[in-house]
């Protein structure tokens, strides 16, 4: 060895190094996180993501408008679903911003919609992670600004009661908050949400399946699925990559219930960025995103094939949705993997659950004024108390007084059927017109006995004790909404 023709070699490498090492730090040091300018944020419908700008120099206002819409898509093929959602997809629109950006977050809830919502986001500092900020009724549009203090990947959904069941129809979505740094630059960007949907009928069931409240509850999902239906990253809709490429997926879950176990059947996550945080491990099989959480997965594609894309609790898999395509192209390498491959293998199998005989559970019953007052309580914050509010007032103009209601006090029968039907039409309550839709809740003899007889003995109304046998008798009777209008 003559270390006289390295010695030279030898000083340019670190002389290198020194100078990519420079380079690095000036991207953080010169970087100010003074606001340096204002744009609207690039929102994407999933599977896209907003492309990266790590050229500038300062941080940036950013305004979002998000624009919830209430509408029905399959969630399979032939079944329909009412979703709620941020944007027009399930999940919702992604936002990306960067380390240190002001936002100024505009949330629409179009005019056509039913219900209100509002929205939290896991990227904020702040109490309800802006859902305090943010209630906002159909054909109102309100405006709350936070600043983007953490780098990683968040969940954000709506946080109206009941949660459960916002979330459950499909309002969750993700927002990245890139690190002031940056990520290292990939080949392709995908994101993908996981969330459990139940429905009334049995998975499969054709047509407009409603929302199952009782299923929800017991977490006993109909579907799983990734960005919201059966199919929705299956066939043509598989995302794409080549071989020899870099794929980074921003995986979000947005449950209500279920913990998603991530994982690409036949590959291995180089990286993952744990629960879309800082820390990052290596050569991961299976990563687990919990309910309302993210992760940040990066792999690079050494063979061409279909890759499918499960939740690794399987039977939600094969049997309910969960389970998308990543389809790559390029030429063989034999060395790497060698065989034959075989789509077909991988289809869902659909197929209906088992039944399995089912021994009736009795419950006790609910006797006494006092204690029907305060079960109906119960279901009154939970369902009723997002529109009507929490002291029965009401939203002047959106959603009609409760509290010392003349509507409801003079002919109690008519607000039972109200409530089992649904309401829509004009009407006046305490000399205001109103004219919205109070949806169908679809709640037990109970339930809707033991609500309204809270509401009656609450809020200066007429009190009274409302039974089953009473609700039982406006199931028959036709809607108030027809019957009601002279
Ligand atoms: C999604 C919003 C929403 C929810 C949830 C809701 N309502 Fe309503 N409710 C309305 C609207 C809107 C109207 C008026 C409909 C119209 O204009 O025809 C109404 C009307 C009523 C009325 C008659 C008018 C009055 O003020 O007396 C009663 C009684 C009533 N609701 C009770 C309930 C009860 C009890 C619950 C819970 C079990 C409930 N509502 C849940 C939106 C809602
Ligand atoms: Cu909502």
């Amino acid at each position: 060895m003559n270390t006289k023709t390295h010695y030279p070699t030898r000083i340019l490498s670190v002389f290198l190094i020194l100078l990519i090492l420079a380079c690095q730090e000036n991207k953080t040091q010169n970087y100010s996180f003074e606001i340096g300018g204002t744009r609207d944020a690039t929102l994407t419908a999933p599977p896209h993501v907003p492309t990266t700008d790590l050229n500038r120099t300062h941080a940036l206002k950013q305004t979002v408008h998000l624009e919830i819409i209430e509408h029905v898509r399959e969630i399979a093929e032939g079944v329909d679903y009412t979703f709620w959602t941020f944007g027009g997809t399930v999940p919702g629109s992604f936002i990306r911003v960067r380390e240190g950006d002001q936002v100024e977050f505009h949330l629409m809830n179009h005019p056509d919609n039913k219900m209100p919502h509002n929205i939290d986001l896991h990227a904020v500092n702040g109490p309800g992670g802006g859902a305090t900020s943010s209630f906002t009724a159909p054909g109102h549009e309100t405006v709350f600004s936070f600043k983007a203090l953490n780098p990683g990947l968040y969940v954000y959904h709506c946080a109206v009661a009941p949660v459960g069941m916002h979330i459950a129809n499909g309002m969750y979505g993700l927002i990245l908050v890139e690190p002031v740094e940056g990520l290292p630059p990939v080949d392709k960007e995908y994101y993908i949400m996981q969330g459990d949907f139940y429905t009334k009928g049995d998975h499969g069931d054709r047509g407009l399946q409603p929302f199952d409240m009782r299923k929800a509850m017991e977490e006993d999902a109909d579907y799983v699925v990734f960005n919201g239906s059966v199919s929705a990253l299956t066939g043509d809709n598989a995302i794409t990559a080549e071989v020899g490429e870099t794929v980074r997926l921003y995986v979000g879950n947005g449950g209500p219930n279920l913990v998603s176990s991530f994982h690409v059947i036949g590959e291995i996550f180089d990286k993952v960025h744990i629960e879309g945080g800082d820390a990052i491990n290596e050569n991961v099989q299976t990563t687990l995103i919990p309910a309302g959480g993210a992760t940040i997965v990066e792999f690079k594609v050494d063979v061409p094939g279909t890759f499918i894309l499960v939740d690794h609790s399987i039977f939600r898999a094969f049997n309910k949705g969960a389970l998308a395509m990543l389809k790559v192209g390029g030429t063989e390498d034999t060395t790497i993997y060698s065989g034959q491959q075989d789509d077909r293998i991988y289809l869902p199998e659909g197929g209906t659950p088992q039944e399995l005989p089912q021994s009736e559970v009795l419950k006790e019953p609910i006797v006494g004024l006092q204690a029907k007052i305060e079960a109906g309580k119960v279901v009154y914050t939970r369902v009723c108390q997002a529109c009507h509010q929490a002291e029965g007032q009401g939203i002047p103009g959106a959603f009609p007084p409760l509290a010392n209601s003349d509507y409801l006090n003079s002919d109690v029968d008519r607000a039972i059927a109200v409530v089992i039907h649904g309401l829509s039409g004009p009407i006046e309550v305490n000399g205001e017109r109103y004219d919205a839709v109070m949806p169908k809740l679809d709640l037990s003899d109970e339930e809707i006995a033991n609500t309204i007889t809270y509401v009656l003995n609450s809020w200066g109304n007429s009190g009274g004790e409302v039974t089953e046998e009473q609700v039982l008798a406006q199931r028959d009777k036709e809607s108030p909404q027809t019957s009601s209008i002279h």
